[in-house]
């Protein structure tokens, strides 16, 4: 007997995802994997878009006029990227205005890292090696995801993170090589921004929901355990080459698994912030809200130009 087209449907679709194939806009998808991906594309392009406030904070009081231009091309870069994100999740049928919509009422979420306050020249530099590096750890994996606009807007993503990663350890490394009081606000930086680092790989495997799902089909590739190991393996040695301290008296390197040991990060707090209660929570979605309506004037003037141009052409 033929099977039934929706039986016909899924088979191609889980075909497709068993040969490690991509999946493009109008291929036909289960309802619940398109959820998942609107869920984490927006997630993720939120957090580029509110990610530019901590950075923002220091543009005007950058140290010298290269240091300022670093970071304004920095921080336009993550913009950058909140938009080819918001273009991939639009191809899976949202909106950009639905999508802020759901940002602005707190009915989706943004990375957990983005409600700390930055209080010194040296955040600029942790956020690069730290945040940065977490971001590329988590997102090289990313550009081999099973939905196709996802996976080729991470891997320009990716590219440039990589900029932004090597930007902050020489800018850490330039203030290591200053004067005693510059080293104190790098460590006193690190040691503020270490363990909400490790925050941003999600909760540990066993407390994920999503994880399971989220690999058989291929969007996530690797466990958020799995990856904030690689970050911890990585950082260790960059972290000795600076000269800083990691702020872990249980980080050592263990022979036998070949990877570092490390302590538990403190899941109260990442459950506090991802519910909205962490330090800088109310303040980055009351920005984000004022620009936006700050902004609507320039998507006012926009779609009037455009209907007017399309009138013309019509004409
Ligand atoms: N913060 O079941 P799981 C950047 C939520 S990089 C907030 O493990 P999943 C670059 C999760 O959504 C930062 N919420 O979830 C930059 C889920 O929520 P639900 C952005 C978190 O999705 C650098 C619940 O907890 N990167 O912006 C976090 O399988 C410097 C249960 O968790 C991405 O978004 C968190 N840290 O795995 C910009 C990467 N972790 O279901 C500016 C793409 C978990 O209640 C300056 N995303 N949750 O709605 C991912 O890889 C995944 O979504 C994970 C979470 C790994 C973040």
């Amino acid at each position: 007997m033929e099977p039934e087209p929706q039986e016909r449907l899924q088979a191609a679709f889980d075909a497709t995802i068993a040969r490690h194939d991509r999946i493009e806009p109008r291929d036909w998808m289960p309802e619940a994997y398109r959820r998942t991906l609107v869920r984490q594309i927006a997630q993720h392009a939120h957090s580029e878009i509110i990610g530019m406030q901590p950075e923002g904070n220091w543009i005007s009081r950058a140290p010298s006029l290269r240091r300022k231009a670093i970071l304004l091309a920095k921080v336009q870069d993550e913009a950058g990227h909140g938009l080819y994100l918001y273009s991939a999740c639009e191809t899976l049928g949202v909106s950009r205005a639905e999508l802020t919509d759901l940002l602005l009422t707190g009915r989706q979420k943004y990375s957990s890292i983005f409600n700390y306050p930055t209080l010194s020249y040296a955040d600029v530099g942790t956020i690069g090696w730290l945040v940065d590096g977490a971001a590329i750890c988590n997102q090289v994996p990313l550009c081999r995801t099973s939905y196709g606009p996802y996976g080729r807007a991470m891997i320009r993503i990716c590219k440039e993170e990589s900029f932004h990663q090597r930007q902050g350890y020489e800018l850490l490394m330039t203030m290591m090589r200053g004067t005693d009081a510059q080293r104190a606000m790098v460590q006193e930086s690190v040691d503020r921004f270490w363990w909400p680092s490790l925050m941003m790989f999600g909760p540990p495997d066993e407390r994920s929901p999503n994880s399971g799902q989220s690999m058989a089909w291929g969007i996530k590739r690797n466990s958020n355990d799995e990856l904030r190991q690689r970050f911890v393996d990585m950082s260790v040695p960059q972290a000795e080459a600076l000269g800083v301290t990691l702020p872990d008296p249980e980080l050592r390197w263990n022979e036998e698994r070949g990877h570092y040991d490390f302590g538990e990060p403190d899941w109260e707090e990442f459950a506090a912030v991802i519910s909205g209660n962490g330090p800088c929570n109310a303040q980055r979605l009351a920005h984000r809200r004022a620009a936006h309506e700050d902004g609507a004037w320039v998507r006012e003037a926009a779609s009037a130009f455009a209907a007017r141009s399309t009138e013309e052409e019509v004409r």
